[in-house]
């Protein structure tokens, strides 16, 4: 399916119009990708955070991207794995579905998502990328204005799960 594109490499580089953040409900930074973003948007992102009142998991926030090439950041948080049954995979395809949703309403065409809850979270990673295959191919289905959705991956597991899933779908 042309909407969706795998690649891996480091998302705060990205030119599109939003990258989307693994972040936790605080939204006052952390480490992973979090980390990542934060260092490269500059000090701005954090103070603009700070207004935002945290973030429920499963929900999505919007900021400006500060220094990174992309337009906006989209903060969502995901759930932290506790073995399955704390609702952990609805709450993870709350986060790709509300992430497109808050992008329709912002016009934004291009998306690129992180692995969300792979990393310190623990979500198991092949579980999790069916979710977000499944989740965002549903989504497109029904929004066409969303042109391209990228999954980048940081890791060759990763890479190689979503490869494999997107051929599949
Ligand atoms: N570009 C793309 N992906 C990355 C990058 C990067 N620059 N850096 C790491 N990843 P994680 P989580 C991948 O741990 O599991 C933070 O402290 C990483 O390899 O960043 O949702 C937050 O503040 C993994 O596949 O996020 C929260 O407290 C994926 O991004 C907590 O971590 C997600 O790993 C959230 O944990």
């Amino acid at each position: 399916m042309s909407h969706l594109e795998v690649i891996i490499g480091d998302i705060t580089k990205l030119e599109v119009d939003a990258i989307v953040n693994a972040a936790n409900t605080s939204l006052l930074g952390g480490g992973g990708v979090d980390g990542a973003i934060q260092r490269a948007a500059g000090p701005g992102l954090l103070e603009e955070c700070k207004k935002l009142n945290g973030c429920k998991t499963g929900e999505a926030k919007i900021t400006a991207a500060y220094n990174l090439p992309s337009k906006y950041i989209i903060h969502t948080a995901g759930p932290v794995w506790q073995g399955g049954n704390h609702e952990e995979e609805q709450l993870l395809a709350n986060c790709y579905k509300n992430s497109l949703a808050l992008a329709i309403k912002h016009n934004i065409k291009s998306i690129a998502f992180p692995n969300i809850s792979t990393g310190i979270y623990c979500f198991p990673k092949q579980l999790a990328a069916t979710i977000a295959i499944a989740t965002t191919l549903d989504f497109v289905k029904t929004h066409p204005l969303i042109e391209k959705i990228y999954f980048v991956c940081f890791d060759q597991d990763n890479y190689q799960l979503y490869q494999r899933g997107v051929k599949k779908s």
